[in-house]
């Protein structure tokens, strides 16, 4: 059911053009395009209007609906921070709460600032293009309408574009399947089934110990073994919602002054300078307390392979000592990348669901999927009959969603074009030859090596600070140099050569699970404050390397 109210004065008209009304047009729904709907319309009072591809808000959280699935930011953290009132209203039940929980809280956004009235539901953007002669972006919806607005904002998201391995023999598959980021709203019935789990990432982790509570049988295919911390959750105390209630201004300070934009600092401590019994102990503790915060214990986890051993080695025998099958624990702790090089997941109960009677693990580096047969899945030694097939197989991130809205540049280029030999952007927010074009959370940006929300709203506060100092001074256009772009391109690469994430050859951060992606590492590695004060710093100096006219 879609939702769709358009605004009277936006609406396509009976030629199928809209009029130019629009000032800005934003595309996505979930915690990014919902902030900078509201920072446009309501702070600066500009003509605005958001296109979703789904029937209702939410993003991640409206589309991710697999079993298992939660936050693994804590629940005080996830959330916007822009609005203390919003903050105050809003409890949240558990330190990770599950997907409807996340779901209901953007809805209660939505409502709460009555931003539905300007969102069009069950609108897909497919094309995009600038035109120089108006100094305007004129965009084709799915269904066939044309919108146009001065500014446009892609707030579509990291993690939103499926990626469904393209294994032989797919179409054969006598039963059902599914991709657990376009997951039914209906749910999935496991009971008595056959489950085929694909992909041991955050999203399979999450998955497997719940699948394998209703199906009659379970087979996990691993292609990487993954470390997972516990995430120990639990519903949160009155005391500690009361504590978060109070300290709104500390927490938030806290979450602005990190790497990472999560409310705990990294220690400033060396695992290697850290004697091997006290060390222990550290890690002990940040076991038991579980979650994220276990990276946090010393601060050379991530530029020092050593360091990096310690902890890699302490998660192996925390894994050995769970599970009990001495073969699967050996296929499970054949970990071939640092700790947190890729993104570390977060689990309840993972490991132990491979004690379960009805629960198989199948290693593909030993034995390769051939195909997918009417029946299951062959690999290399064995046919697996299967009912279902969860494809958690993760997303092409970062770009994937970006480059799918079919966006064309000043000179009639395509970002598709511009960006062949990977994604090239000033700041995240910006790329040569798109002007007026923002981007949150893009290439470029922190974004996902962050507590997600705190990138974002400092996105969307810089856009909004940016398009009304335009506005003050009479300006209408702004685009970065290409020199500008290649310094950042440059400072990204160098950040992340400082850290052992660009090591690992088969990271998503590096596009290197979509084929045929080029290899070029994403996110930017400096950390969220030092990000921000660069920002800063660039809006300081008149918007240095951007043109504005
Ligand atoms: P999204 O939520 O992805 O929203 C993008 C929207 O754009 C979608 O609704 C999509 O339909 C729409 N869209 C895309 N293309 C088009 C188009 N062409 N036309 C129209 N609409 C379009 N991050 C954290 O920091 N902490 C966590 O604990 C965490 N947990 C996660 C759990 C899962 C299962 C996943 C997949 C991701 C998680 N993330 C987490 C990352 C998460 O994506 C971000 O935290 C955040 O939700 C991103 O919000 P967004 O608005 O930028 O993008
Ligand atoms: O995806 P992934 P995800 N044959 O890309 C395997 C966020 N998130 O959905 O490692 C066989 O990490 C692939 O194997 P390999 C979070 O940022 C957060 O799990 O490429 N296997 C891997 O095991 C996360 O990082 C939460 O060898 C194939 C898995 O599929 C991001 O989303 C929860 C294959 C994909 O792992 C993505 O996570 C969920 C093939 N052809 C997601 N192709 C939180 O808890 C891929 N694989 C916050």
């Amino acid at each position: 059911m879609s939702q769709t109210r358009p605004n009277a004065s936006t609406a396509p008209t009976a030629n199928g053009r809209a009029d130019d009304a629009l000032d800005a047009l934003i595309i996505g729904a979930g915690f990014s395009g919902l902030y900078q709907l509201y920072s446009l319309r309501d702070r600066l009072g500009l003509s605005v209007e958001l296109l979703e591809a789904a029937d209702g808000v939410g993003g991640t959280w409206y589309w991710n609906r697999y079993p298992g699935a939660r936050c693994d930011s804590e629940s005080h953290s996830y959330c916007y921070s822009f609005s203390e009132a919003l903050h105050q209203e809003w409890t949240w039940s558990e330190r990770y709460p599950e997907q409807p929980e996340i779901l209901r809280y953007l809805n209660h956004v939505a409502d709460r600032f009555d931003l539905k009235r300007n969102i069009r539901f069950g609108t897909r953007v497919v094309a995009a293009r600038y035109d120089a002669a108006d100094n305007r972006w004129h965009v084709t919806t799915e269904r066939g309408e044309h919108l146009s607005a001065r500014f446009l904002i892609t707030a579509v998201g990291c993690l939103s574009s499926a990626n469904v391995p393209d294994i032989p023999g797919r179409d054969d598959f006598a039963g059902k399947w599914y991709h657990t980021g376009t997951w039914p709203r209906e749910g999935v019935d496991f009971s008595g089934k056959r489950v085929g789990l694909i992909g041991t990432g955050s999203t399979g982790i999450q998955a497997a110990p719940v699948i394998a509570e209703t199906a009659a049988h379970l087979t996990v295919f691993q292609r990487t073994a993954n470390y997972s911390i516990p995430a120990r959750n639990a519903p949160l105390t009155p005391a500690f919602q009361d504590h978060v209630r109070e300290h709104f201004a500390e927490i938030r300070a806290l979450m602005h002054a990190t790497a990472n934009g999560h409310p705990f600092a990294v220690a400033d401590r060396s695992a290697l300078a850290t004697e091997p019994a006290e060390r222990e102990a550290i890690y002990e503790a940040a076991w038991q307390k579980g979650g994220l915060q276990f990276r946090a214990t010393f601060r050379d986890l991530l530029v020092d392979k050593a360091a990096n051993d310690t902890a890699a080695d302490f998660i192996r025998r925390k894994i050995r000592a769970v599970v009990k099958d001495p073969v699967k624990a050996a296929i499970l702790t054949d970990i071939d990348h640092p700790f947190a090089a890729k993104r570390p997941p977060i689990d309840s109960f993972y490991f132990e669901t491979f004690n379960r009677d009805n629960v198989d693990l199948v290693d593909l580096r030993a034995a390769p999927i051939e195909r997918i047969t009417a029946r299951g899945v062959r690999t290399r030694e064995a046919e697996y009959p299967l009912d279902i097939i969860v494809f958690a197989t993760g997303f092409d991130a970062m770009t994937g969603a970006l480059l799918g809205i079919g966006l064309t540049g000043r000179d009639g280029v395509s970002l598709r074009e511009h960006w062949s030999a990977g994604p090239r952007t000033y700041l995240g927010l910006q790329t040569d030859g798109f002007p007026n074009l923002f981007t949150i959370t893009g290439p470029g940006s922190p974004s996902v090596l962050c507590n997600m929300p705190v990138p974002i709203e400092q996105h969307v506060d810089w856009i909004t600070a940016c398009i009304a100092q335009m506005r003050a001074r009479g300006q209408s256009r702004i685009e970065p140099t290409a020199e500008a772009v290649a310094g950042w391109v440059e400072h990204v690469n160098a950040a992340a050569n400082a850290t052992l994430l660009p090591q690992v050859g088969h990271s998503w951060y590096l596009g290197a699970n979509v084929p045929g992606k080029p290899r070029v590492f994403m996110p930017y590695a400096g950390g969220m404050a030092q990000y921000r004060e660069i920002c800063d710093d660039v809006a300081a100096r008149g918007y240095a390397g951007f043109v504005l006219s």
